[in-house]
């Protein structure tokens, strides 16, 4: 859009207009202890609107949120867009040192706490020069403000920030596969270009949805899933502060019958190798799941299938692009491959001289992206790496078939050379998971007596499974699968996969042994 483009703030999008449309008394979201209508969550952003306000926080400055998945979430993050303040929803299972270093970098002015989070920052805030300011949301404020008492005051109504469609209106932090996470700024017209394109023209979602998502709100992933998309249609939201192991993804599916699962493959996968469970999905409204955070492997795809009924839109995403841009769709599906561009999304495949590679080739995946963020805050040679003008770079290496479907390779940087041959850690990792003994694995390369490079695998075994004689067996398996070079040379057995917030696995931390 234009410089002259009118106003537009992201709430009157995703909020005030399901008010406008006759939904005040719809249930937007119920965290299982508390729930919202949309016109009590419009009030709830326009307490917190009020309150930014009174606690002296202006336009376009910062607030942390270390909150989770309740229907405080909402309310915190849509009040501060609302009032043109820039919401930064961070990682829930960072460390305290972690969050010293992004609360200094955003210079958060105001943080929102979730009670049971608390501990992992009450020795960092008083050493934050910036930040003002401290509000807890649950039932103990521990000598600071809490969320209820505070919002019991302040007005409803709020006169929503005359913000600009290019304006950044929130930051996520890209954790990436290496290095200190980095705050990626979204604008306000973020939000819908996702909602029109991926939700609305892949996903199909409809007002009469109902969402679940395993991934977390401050994803980028849980974002769209469980904020914008259903906001976009006033559809209604399951939030689960807990963690989302399997036990509680049944639970939760067997309760409120969701239309819509959003998950993660290790979680697919867990979920259909729970043997106790032995669960069953209560559900004639479920008709779509999706994945992301990595690839899904096309066994666990089948698997899932085979025993629920229904689909996994398996798709590529990333925090600097907002959400998926690469999927498959319902009616055209192949498992094992994350599917074709999103309508809206332009992709490219190109070679290190940046020149576009044939079908068939390997090549790096960047992305004309109309939800993509407007750069790094602070990390302008960062920034510009990967921000090159309407093209977005991912790190992710691609093969491009012919009949337009992508398969992924590995991260640009995970690739490595096998008697001057690439081998991409991933297929290696897709062969090994195909042997019914493993669960996930991991491949890096490893210098052997001679200095040359050859893979070495880490592996999670299934429950059950014995490692007698495995080491040979998997080997052999390797080599049948995908040929007799790239079969990994080291095989150890690991109790679980370092893994980043949003599920890629962290090779890096693999590649001197684990930790
Ligand atoms: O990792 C992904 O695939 C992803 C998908 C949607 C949004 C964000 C991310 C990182």
């Amino acid at each position: 859009m234009s410089e002259t483009s009118p106003a537009y703030n992201a709430v009157t999008y995703l909020l005030d207009r399901n008010i406008d449309e006759g939904r005040s008394h719809k249930l937007a979201y119920t965290d299982t202890v508390a729930e919202l209508t949309y016109g009590e969550l419009q009030r709830q952003s326009c307490r917190v609107a009020n309150l930014l306000r009174r606690l002296g926080v202006r336009r376009e400055e910062r607030v942390a949120m270390i909150m989770l998945d309740t229907v405080d979430f909402p309310s915190v993050f849509l009040g501060a867009i609302r009032a043109g303040i820039v919401p930064v929803p961070l990682n829930t299972l960072l460390t305290s040192d972690q969050y010293a270093y992004v609360l200094a970098d955003c210079r958060a002015r105001v943080l929102f706490v979730s009670e049971a989070l608390y501990p992992a920052v009450k020795d960092v805030v008083g050493r934050m020069s910036d930040l003002e300011c401290v509000v807890v949301s649950g039932q103990n404020a521990f000598g600071h403000k809490l969320l209820s008492d505070e919002l019991k005051n302040e007005r409803d109504t709020y006169v929503t920030a005359p913000t600009h469609p290019d304006e950044p209106a929130f930051w996520l932090y890209s954790s990436g596969s290496t290095g200190m996470p980095k705050g990626v700024r979204h604008l306000h017209a973020n939000l819908a270009a996702t909602a029109e394109t991926y939700a609305s023209q892949v996903l199909g979602i409809r007002e009469d949805d109902v969402c679940l998502s395993a991934a977390k709100l401050f994803f980028a992933y849980g974002l769209g899933n469980a904020l914008t998309f259903p906001m976009s249609v006033g559809a209604t939201t399951i939030l689960n502060p807990e963690r989302p192991t399997p036990a509680v993804m049944f639970t939760l599916m067997n309760k409120y019958h969701p239309s819509i699962f959003y998950g993660v493959p290790t979680l697919f996968a867990a979920m259909l190798n729970d043997e106790q469970l032995k669960a069953q999905i209560g559900g004639e409204r479920l008709r779509v799941c999706t994945s992301a955070g990595e690839a899904l492997p096309e066994s666990v795809g089948n698997a899932w299938k085979a025993r629920f009924g229904v689909d996994i839109l398996d798709g590529v995403g990333s925090t600097e692009l907002l959400h998926i841009f690469l999927s498959n769709a319902p009616g055209d599906i192949r498992y094992g491959s994350s599917g074709r561009p999103v309508p809206g999304y332009k992709v490219r495949l190109v070679n290190e001289a940046g020149a576009d590679v044939a079908d068939g080739e390997v090549g790096e995946l960047l992305v004309d992206a109309p939800s993509a963020g407007e750069g790094y805050w602070n990390q302008r040679s960062k920034s510009r790496r990967t921000f090159e003008g309407h093209w977005t770079r991912t790190g992710d290496k691609y093969v491009r078939e012919a009949d337009g479907r992508y398969i992924f390779c590995g991260r640009s940087d995970d690739m490595f050379k096998v008697s001057g041959i690439w081998v991409s850690p991933f297929e290696v990792e897709s062969a090994l998971i195909t042997h019914p003994t493993v669960l996930e694995a991991a491949v890096v390369p490893e210098a052997d007596a001679e200095g040359l490079l050859k893979p070495k695998a880490f592996v999670v075994l299934r429950a059950g499974a014995k490692a007698d004689g495995l080491d040979e067996a998997l080997k052999e398996h390797v080599k049948q699968k995908i040929g007799v070079w790239k079969y990994p040379r080291w095989i150890e057995t690991v109790d679980t996969l370092p893994k980043t917030a949003t599920g890629k696995i962290q090779r890096f931390k693999l590649r001197d042994g684990p930790a």
